[in-house]
């Protein structure tokens, strides 16, 4: 018999906290939900077995305030707190603090989310272990000089990153000698006002590449696994938009070579969790960019295709279990495709809160719809606006185009703007279908397409 906690206090909202209490009641484990004065009526309120208001509306009132989260642990009795994706996912201070308390902390140790959240650290550490990285300076950039030292050797065009960054903050592009002076000093200063921190390092810039990444697991126990790739390179302002797993250009023996790469570097780290290591993919080469220390919104996509519950793996990692999974007993089957469906303009992105007038979503085979939707149910101006993703799983990726072309037509959101006739001019795109596209595609797209 595996042991598992009597009851998980789940620190996040809409979709991904319904998603975690319904992977915690599977395993017989009591939910604590909490939330904002503005989240009394969600979805994941009303499912749990019991709630917490933590605060009023704003998230660092509510969501992001780490003493409230913990009063609610000890009023309820969690024993074990699970922090979604976004919000206090990889903050930390937080899971020392749970630590400190008692409280187990569903991810990796605090160390390792240190490690990654500073991005020269993670890329050293990862290089050592054998994962492969963007050339650039192997560290810090001390002044100007020290950039055209290296810029020259990695030749044009480079990129300065902050290494507090991620998302693509702070970033600035150089195409030449003469744009270096002013991309190092605007990239500093932009680190150092979003971060208050002004350490900032080089790389080869990458010009057409896709976003691919590795799904991994590790637990207590020193086992570890990767379940293949997801494409994520359609996305908008660093906001993913479209997920598939498989990649279109990743083949059998190219996913085994990386995913051993990428297993083999988090058993050596000793990383327990989930985790997701992010890369860069052009001309059959990868390039580690960032490691993710939790649970991503696009962790369907990987479970269908691999018949493996991710959240609870999580939990069952955390409460010293071995993985449930050995490297053999992962099979990739089919196909599966994400659409974010967001309360969006979808052209412009401009978020459309307000009241949901009729939900029908979308069903039958093969579909899955993660959401904390209904009908009648207002969504609140004061967090992101995602309403719910839709997820498709096919035999290979063209049943997967013909069902999610379908489901898109099928499902009905009123009252509110939405992402859904986003998805169903794309599915129309000649590049798309043959799954021809990178990084830029979908900016080009809507420059072009208005
Ligand atoms: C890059 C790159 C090209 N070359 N690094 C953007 C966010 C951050 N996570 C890393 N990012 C990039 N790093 C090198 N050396 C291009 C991007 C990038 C990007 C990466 C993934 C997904 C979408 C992107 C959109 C613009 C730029």
């Amino acid at each position: 018999m595996k042991k598992y906690f009597n009851k998980v206090l789940i620190a996040n909202r809409g979709e991904i906290a319904v998603r975690i209490q319904r992977a915690c009641k599977e395993l017989g484990i009591q939910t604590v939900a909490v939330h904002s004065t503005a989240d009394s009526d969600a979805m994941h309120v009303k499912l749990a077995d019991e709630s917490v208001c933590i605060g009023p509306p704003q998230a660092v009132n509510s969501y992001l305030n780490i003493p409230a989260i913990i009063s609610a642990c000890e009023i309820t009795g969690a024993e074990a707190v699970h922090p979604g994706y976004g919000f206090l996912s990889e903050n930390a201070h937080f899971a020392e603090i749970l630590e400190a308390h008692n409280i187990t902390f569903i991810g990796p140790t605090s160390e390792h989310i240190k490690i990654m959240g500073d991005k020269i650290t993670a890329k050293e550490t990862v290089s050592n272990l054998g994962i492969p990285v963007v050339p650039g300076s192997n560290g810090k950039i001390e002044d100007l000089n020290h950039a055209k030292k290296i810029a020259k050797n990695i030749g044009f065009p480079v990129l300065i990153k902050a290494s507090s960054g991620g998302g693509g903050k702070g970033m600035k592009i150089a195409k030449s000698q003469n744009e270096l002076e002013e991309a190092f000093n605007m990239a500093k200063i932009e680190a150092k006002a979003s971060f208050g921190d002004d350490t900032v390092y080089i790389e080869k810039y990458l010009e057409t590449p896709r976003h691919i990444e590795i799904q991994i697991l590790g637990d207590k126990n020193g086992n570890a696994i990767h379940l293949g790739e997801r494409d994520c390179s359609l996305q908008r302002r660093n906001q993913k938009v479209l997920e598939e797993a498989t990649s279109p250009v990743i083949d059998t023996l190219k996913r085994k070579e990386i995913g051993e790469i990428a297993s083999s570097a988090i058993s050596k780290l000793g990383y327990h969790g989930a985790g997701t290591i992010e890369f860069l993919y052009e001309d059959n080469k990868f390039y580690f960019i960032e490691m993710n220390t939790r649970l991503q919104v696009e962790h369907p996509i990987t479970e269908i295709i691999t018949d493996c519950d991710l959240v609870k793996e999580q939990i069952s990692i955390a409460a010293g279990n071995n993985l449930s999974k050995k490297q053999a007993d992962v099979i990739i089957k089919g196909h599966a495709i994400e659409c974010r469906i967001n309360a969006e303009n979808p052209r412009t992105f401009v978020p459309s809160p307000g009241k949901i007038t009729a939900y029908h979503p979308a069903g039958g085979p093969g579909v899955r719809v993660d959401s904390g939707a209904y009908s009648g149910y207002t969504i609140p101006p004061y967090y992101d606006s995602m309403i719910g993703k839709l997820i498709v799983f096919g035999n290979d990726r063209t049943d997967c185009l013909d069902k999610l072309k379908r489901t898109i037509d099928e499902f009905v959101i009123e009252g509110v703007e939405t992402t859904l006739p986003l998805f169903k001019d794309l599915l129309q795109n000649e590049d798309i279908i043959s799954g021809n596209y990178n990084i830029h595609w979908l900016e080009n797209y809507l420059e072009s397409h208005p």
